[in-house]
C-alpha cells in the first residue's frame, strides 16, 4: 500500500518526467544538461530542485537571501554576510570560517536543501537568525512568498568576461573525463548566446538591477568589483542594509578590517577547511578558489572576443544605467568612447 505522500511523490515524478521531455536542452559545458525552463537555462541537477523550491518554499519576514550569478563572489559574500550578521553569536576567536567553508555554513536553497528533498528541514538549516540562505535563481522566478514579504535580497554580480573565464575554468575541471575537452571558440559560442547555467547572464543581472532601483530597502545590488576596491565601506553597507550596524565601539576594535581580512581570497583559500572536502553538489571546495581577480580576462581572451563582447554588454545595458569596471587598474568602464585596449591579449587557449 502506497501512502498519500508516496502517491504524491509518484505523480510528481510522473510530472516532471513530461515536462522535462519538453524543454529545449543543451549539453556543451560539463557533459550534463542544461534545460531551458522559465526564460533561462537550469542545471538538469537542479531543475528539479529548482521547482520545489519554488513551490514550497514559504519565506518569513526576517529572512536574508544571497542571490547571486554563478561564479561572480557567491563564496566571498557568503562568507562575508554570514559573519557580519552573526557576529555578536560567537566569539571572535571562534570565527565558524575557520571549521566549515562558506557554503556549509550558508546553504544553497536549489544546489543544497532542496536537492533531494521536496520539504527538507528549514528550521535546521540555519544555525542562528534570521535565516540566511543563498540561491543562483533569478529574481522573475524567485517564489513570490520571497517576493512578497518583508524578507531581504543581497545580490552581487561580476563584469561578464571575468565571469565567462571563471565559468570556463570551473567547467573545465568538472567536465566529463570521457569527453573531449571544450573548446575557447565553443565555450564562448555558447556564452555569448546567454547557454550557461543560470544564464543568460544579462537577463538575470538586469532582473536584480531594476528590482533593486524599484526597492532599494528590499534589494541590495552589489558588484565584484566594487567590493575589491573598498571591501571596507561596502561590508559597512551590507551590515547596515542586514540590520546590524556596526557600532562605534566596533569601530575602534577594528571588526571591519579583521572581517574584511578574515573573508578574502587569500585567507580563505589557504584554510584547511577550503582545501579539502565537496560542496553539497559533489564539487571539490578547492574548486571555488581559483585567483580572485578583477581583470583576469585580459590573459586569456581574444582581441576578437572582446570586441564581441564589449558591443554585447553594450546592447544589453543599454540605457539600464548599469555599468561594469573591467580593470581593477584603469577603473575603465565598459563604454565605446572609454575602450579598455590597455593590456595584450595573450590567448592562452
Ligand atoms: P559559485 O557562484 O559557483 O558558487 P563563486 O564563488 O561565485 O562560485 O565563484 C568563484 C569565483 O569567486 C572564483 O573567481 P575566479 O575564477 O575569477 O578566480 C573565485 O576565485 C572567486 N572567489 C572565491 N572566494 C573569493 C574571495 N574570498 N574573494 C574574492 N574572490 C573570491
Amino acid at each position: 500500500m502506497f501512502s498519500l505522500t508516496q502517491k504524491m511523490e509518484k505523480s510528481w515524478e510522473n510530472e516532471f518526467q513530461e515536462l522535462v521531455k519538453t524543454l529545449p536542452k543543451e549539453d556543451v559545458w560539463i557533459g550534463s544538461h542544461l534545460y531551458f525552463y522559465k526564460g533561462f537555462w537550469c542545471p538538469a541537477l537542479v531543475l528539479k530542485s529548482f521547482i520545489s523550491f519554488q513551490k514550497n518554499f514559504q519565506a518569513f519576514a526576517s529572512d536574508v537571501i544571497l542571490a547571486t550569478f554563478p561564479k561572480c563572489g557567491t563564496t566571498w559574500l557568503k562568507a562575508l554576510a554570514y559573519i557580519t550578521l552573526y557576529r555578536s553569536q560567537f566569539a571572535r576567536d571562534e570565527n565558524p570560517l575557520l571549521s566549515s567553508s562558506p557554503h556549509q555554513l550558508v546553504r544553497f536553497l536549489e544546489y543544497d536543501l532542496y536537492l533531494n528533498n521536496p520539504f527538507p528541514d528549514l528550521q535546521n538549516a540555519c544555525a542562528y537568525e534570521p535565516r540566511l540562505f543563498a540561491t543562483h535563481v533569478p529574481s522573475a522566478s524567485l517564489p513570490t512568498s520571497i517576493t512578497d514579504s518583508n524578507s531581504k535580497i543581497v545580490y552581487i554580480c561580476r563584469n561578464p568576461l571575468d565571469m565567462f573565464i571563471s565559468l570556463w575554468l570551473f567547467s573545465t575541471k568538472l567536465r566529463d573525463n570521457n569527453l573531449r575537452p571544450l573548446s575557447p571558440d565553443e565555450a564562448f559560442d555558447k556564452f555569448y548566446h546567454g547557454i550557461y547555467g543560470f544564464g543568460p547572464f544579462f537577463e538575470h543581472v538586469l532582473g536584480y538591477w531594476k528590482a533593486s532601483r524599484e526597492n532599494p530597502n528590499k534589494i541590495l545590488f552589489l558588484k565584484y568589483e566594487d567590493l575589491m576596491e573598498d571591501t571596507n565601506s561596502h561590508l559597512k553597507s551590507l551590515a547596515m542594509f542586514l540590520g546590524v550596524p556596526f557600532t562605534e565601539d566596533e569601530g575602534k576594535q577594528g571588526v571591519v578590517p579583521e572581517i574584511v581580512k578574515m573573508c578574502s581570497f587569500e585567507n580563505l583559500k589557504e584554510l584547511e577547511v577550503n582545501k579539502k572536502g565537496l560542496h553539497a553538489s559533489g564539487i571539490p571546495n578547492t574548486d571555488f578558489f581559483r585567483k580572485g581577480e578583477v581583470g583576469d580576462w585580459s590573459n586569456h581572451l581574444t582581441t576578437s572576443m572582446v570586441e564581441r563582447l564589449e558591443k554585447l554588454i553594450q546592447e544589453k545595458l543599454n540605457n539600464s544605467g548599469l555599468t561594469f569596471k573591467l580593470s581593477r587598474k584603469l577603473q575603465g568602464y565598459c563604454t565605446r568612447q572609454n575602450k579598455i585596449y590597455f593590456a595584450p591579449f595573450i590567448c592562452l587557449f
